[in-house]
Formats: C-alpha cells, sequence, structure tokens
C-alpha cells in the first residue's frame, strides 16, 4: 500500500499536437478519437494508465487554441482544457516537433507557467517524422529550437515581474522530451518518467478501469470520429453526435444515433448522393465499435439539424457534454 503512487497527468497543447494519440498509445488501447484535422478533443477525457505500483491518470484535453469571435462550443472547449490544469500532479505541454514552437504556444506556455501550481514539461512529439537521413541534426535543431523559444518564455516572465518579486518556474527542464507516439519504446519511457513524478497515494480507480466514462460516451465518439475522417474541412467542426439508443440484445448491440449538424445545407452534405456518405461513414464507425466493444454491432444513424446549437449553452451540455457555467 505505502509503495503506491497515483495522479493526474494533464495533457495541453495546441490542436493536433497528437494529445490523445499519446494518452492512447500509452493506455495501449483506443479511448479518444484521433484525427488528422485540429480540434478533434472536446471534452476532458480520463484515461487509467497503470504502470508497476503507479496509476498514471491521463487528462486529455481539447487543443488550446484562441477562440476570439469563434462560437462558444470553441470558447467552452478551451476552457475545458484550462481548467485541467487545476486538476493536475503535473503538466505536459505537447508540441508537434515538425510544426515546430509556435507564437501561440509561447502565448498559452506563459499563461501555463504563470498559473501552473504544479510541475511542467514540454513534450515535442512526432519525433519519428524527423527526416531519416539526417535524423540526428533534426533532432538537434527541434529541441534546440523549442529549448530557446522556452528560455524567451521565461524571461519574459521574469522582465514583467515586480522588481524584488521572485520568479517561480515549475518547470522540470527546459530541454522537452522528444518522443514518437508511434514508438512503443519511446511510449514505455515516457510512461516511466510520467510515472516517477506522481505522488505517493492510494490508486483512486480499480485497476481494471480505463476511464470514467460510459460506454455511451465513447461510443457516440468513436462515430464523431467518422465525421472527422470523412467529412469535408468546416463540417466536422459544427456536427455532433447523440446516442439515442444503446442496448445490448443478446450477442448484438443496437445502436441508434442522431448526427447533429446546425444548418440545412449540412444535412444534405451528410447524407451525401443518395444516401451514400452516411452509409460510409455509418460503415466506418460500425466496425470500429465492433472492435471497441468486442461485439457485433447494429448501427442506425439520422440527421437532425439543430441551428446554432454550438453557441447555445443547453445544447452543448446536450450534445457536446460540456459543462454550463457563468462566463
Ligand atoms: N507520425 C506521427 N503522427 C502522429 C503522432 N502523434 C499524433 N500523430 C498524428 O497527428 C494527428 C493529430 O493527432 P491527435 O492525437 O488527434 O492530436 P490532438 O492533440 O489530440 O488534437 P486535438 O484533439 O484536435 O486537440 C493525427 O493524424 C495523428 O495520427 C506521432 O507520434 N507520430
Ligand atoms: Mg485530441
Amino acid at each position: 500500500m505505502q509503495n503506491k503512487k497515483c495522479g493526474y497527468v494533464a495533457l495541453l497543447g495546441q490542436p493536433n499536437a497528437g494529445k490523445s494519440t499519446l494518452m492512447n498509445a500509452c493506455l495501449g488501447t483506443k479511448l479518444a478519437v484521433v484525427s488528422a484535422k485540429p480540434q478533434t478533443t472536446r471534452n476532458r477525457i480520463l484515461g487509467v494508465c497503470p504502470t508497476g505500483d503507479t496509476q498514471i491518470l491521463f487528462l486529455d484535453t481539447p487543443g488550446i487554441h484562441k477562440t476570439a469571435g469563434l462560437p462558444k462550443l470553441n470558447v467552452k472547449m478551451t476552457a475545458t482544457a484550462w481548467s485541467v490544469v487545476g486538476d493536475a500532479d503535473l503538466v505536459c505541454y505537447l508540441v508537434d516537433s515538425i510544426d515546430g514552437w509556435a507564437a501561440e504556444d509561447s502565448i498559452f506556455f506563459k499563461k501555463l507557467l504563470a498559473t501552473s501550481s504544479v510541475p511542467v514539461i514540454v513534450v515535442a512529439t512526432k519525433i519519428d517524422k524527423a527526416k531519416s537521413e539526417i535524423v540526428e541534426k533534426n533532432v538537434m535543431e527541434i529541441a534546440a529550437q523549442i529549448n530557446s523559444c522556452v528560455d524567451e518564455v521565461i524571461a519574459q516572465l521574469s522582465s514583467s515581474a515586480v522588481e524584488g518579486a521572485e520568479v517561480k518556474v515549475n518547470l522540470l527542464s527546459r530541454i522537452p522530451m522528444l518522443i514518437s507516439a508511434k514508438r512503443p519504446a519511446d511510449v514505455v519511457n515516457f510512461r516511466q518518467f510520467v510515472s516517477e513524478q506522481m505522488p505517493v497515494s492510494p490508486w483512486l480507480y480499480s485497476a481494471d478501469d480505463l476511464t470514467d466514462r460510459p460506454q455511451q460516451f465513447v461510443c457516440g465518439e468513436l462515430i464523431r470520429e467518422q465525421l472527422f475522417r470523412q467529412l469535408g474541412q468546416e463540417l466536422p467542426y459544427s456536427a455532433a453526435i447523440k446516442v439515442e439508443r444503446f442496448e445490448n440484445k443478446g450477442r448484438l448491440t443496437v445502436i441508434q444515433a442522431s448526427v447533429i449538424v446546425h444548418k440545412d445545407n449540412h444535412k444534405a452534405m451528410v447524407i451525401g448522393a443518395r444516401g451514400a456518405r452516411i452509409k460510409s461513414i455509418g460503415q466506418a464507425a460500425r466496425e470500429s465499435l465492433e472492435k471497441h466493444l468486442e461485439r457485433q454491432v447494429h448501427l442506425e444513424l439520422f440527421v437532425k439539424v439543430q441551428s446554432n446549437w454550438i453557441d447555445s449553452d443547453n445544447l452543448l451540455a446536450e450534445y457536446a457534454g460540456l459543462e454550463k457555467w457563468e462566463e
């Protein structure tokens, strides 16, 4: 009992940084949905990851982004991500190593260092994409670029502090951790590193728990993932999935879900010519649900228009699981 450790690890960063992929790789299973489009994740998603005597509780978050002029959906997604910092024992700030550290990263990272009371580490992801013929050089350059940007943020924080006031920066290292979620050895090292930072504590979840989210939520997300993968650039951002029925019938699971869109013309786009698009979405979603549930699935999808749900507190709670709060 005394050797047990347990703690929360927030995965924070810009959209598409690789947060969900890294959490899934650590868990060894697909819990959070992933796509090549930014802003795929909409909620805080807990992933329970036992590592030796330590239970790491990963908190995957929506990508933080500037939300001026954007719908409430974006404001709440970003607020959800920031709120997770307060629950964490360690914050990993993820940056896509190939895109490099951007101007927004400096803004978000400064805010993070100024507000986090727990240790922070920068994690540069997707390092497997560094050009193979000159890997060493590339990796060194990536680390150096991030390192100098981090130094600059710390210098800015120090210079903006009231004279004489001590600037406490709770950064574990100014050098980023370079990893690929696609390389098992990197994932093992990352888990090991994180587990060493966790506080002594009894485990908060059972040994075989994966998340605190109900099965229905994960299934809705797996359907939504197909919207991100199969629909054009703009549409997935204003679409949601509402699971209307989830029932186990013998060896079969029956799932009925609505695809919620916010404009009439989006409905026709989701359905596609002679229903081809919705059929293809349904087929891929069913396969993904069957893999996840390890059961045969009967999936029915309906498309509903709910105008402006992306700006309504009540509908954001209903369709995206985003909390209502006073703003
Ligand atoms: N090659 C490579 N691709 C990666 C790696 N990690 C993530 N990706 C890809 O990067 C894209 C974005 O990954 P996500 O895990 O969805 O990123 P995210 O940070 O969760 O994005 P949001 O949910 O939109 O904030 C996907 O296409 C992933 O397959 C990696 O280590 N190597
Ligand atoms: Mg994500």
